[in-house]
């Protein structure tokens, strides 16, 4: 039974040539270092020799364990990029201030001890700006090869939606690599019931490792075709397990689950039609673009709780420039710059909510 449909929308913008601007910029270590070490040996066990091929024969992509190589320490050089962190207005199509407010929040803490479970199509867990935030043995992979293990890798190019999502999340700051996550330090796991989308796998994935996961992102949901949608097996069957997330999670505070709502808006659709959304215990998240403005696509909704900023299009008729879409991680080592929709902002709230509990966990 299908249920889930990732809700980020695609677009393409320039080349960002970005002049130099004040960043939100981690604390505590300035100047380049290096120390050695292998995260990704971490995440892979010692079984695995570097050349070994871990990805699944059947799938298009090939994943190779790596050589280790040392550890670097520096500035992310994609962090001027990351409008969302830090919006000072100067890239083209960005208003000034229309970000997360970030700045100085770091000096505070950058999610560390929070752990954050991304449930989607696959996580590159062994991607470079990934892989130190990785929790070794604790993805779980739902896809139709190797099913059960713990590296739920993308098998397609295509797949690359929850890579994005988790970078958005936590991508690891000043590692000299990439860009920043929100949360730069929070843990992340990753399962991908997505890859086939059966209801039995949502479900499973949503209740999995309640004891340690504070956070589900969830940048996915139904059809947006404007009409009610029934909770995927069952309302009874969803209203049970955020019941169980809100009683088991975080030692009795609650799971907190974080769900896009919903890409449907230029038709007409309207986020209280997707019951699983709508039902308690859920963080709706709509999307402002760089403007600062409703995207276009962003559903209105009751439900709603917050927004964050994505990347939105240029609206029919209208000549202002097309808004940006938030750079994150793609797939075996590489960036994308386009991410958007209510995909790309509800992990930004997620990001916001690690630190959040970092700062308060009650
Ligand atoms: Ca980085």
């Amino acid at each position: 039974m299908r249920v889930a449909r990732a809700k980020n929308r695609t677009r393409h913008r320039r080349p960002c040539t970005t002049p130099s601007r004040p960043t939100v910029t981690a604390t505590g270590t300035t100047g380049w270092h290096r120390t050695w070490g292998s995260p990704t040996t971490r995440v892979l066990g010692s079984k695995v020799q570097p050349g070994d091929t871990i990805s699944p024969a059947e799938c298009a992509l090939l994943y190779k364990a790596p050589t280790p190589s040392p550890l670097i320490l520096g500035k992310d050089p994609l962090l001027a990029t990351q409008w969302h962190l830090y919006n000072d207005g100067s890239l083209p199509g960005t208003k000034a201030g229309e970000d997360l407010h970030l700045n100085g929040i770091w000096r505070r803490g950058r999610g560390e001890g929070v752990r954050v479970a991304v449930v989607d199509d696959g996580l590159d867990v062994i991607h470079e700006d990934l892989v130190e935030n990785v929790v070794p043995g604790a993805s779980h992979n739902y896809g139709p090869y190797n099913r059960g293990n713990d590296l739920p890798l993308p098998c397609r190019a295509g797949q690359t939606h929850g890579t994005a999502v988790g970078g958005l999340i936590a991508a690891r700051d000043f590692n000299g690599t990439g860009l920043s996550g929100v949360a730069p330090r929070a843990s992340l796991v990753g399962y991908n019931p997505l890859a086939t989308g059966a209801a039995a796998d949502v479900l499973d994935a949503l209740t999995r490792d309640l004891k340690h996961n504070h956070i589900y992102n969830n940048s996915w949901g139904q059809s947006n075709w404007g009409h009610f949608q029934h909770a995927n097996p069952s309302i009874s069957a969803w209203q049970a397990l955020l019941a169980q997330g809100l009683r088991e999670g975080r030692n009795g505070r609650g799971a907190i689950y974080v769900f896009a709502a919903g890409n449907g808006g230029t038709f007409g659709d309207f986020s209280n039609y997707e019951s699983g959304v709508s039902t308690m215990g859920t963080v709706g998240v709509c999307a402002t673009n760089s403007l600062g403005k409703r995207a276009s696509y962003s559903e209105p909704g009751s439900n709603l709780l917050v927004c964050a900023p994505s990347g939105d299009f240029p609206q029919q008729g209208q000549q202002t420039p097309a808004q940006l879409g938030a750079p994150s991680t793609g797939l075996q080592n590489t960036y994308s710059t386009d991410f958007s929709g209510t995909s790309a902002a509800a992990p930004m709230v997620s990001g916001v909510v690690a630190l959040m509990l970092q700062a308060n966990p009650a």
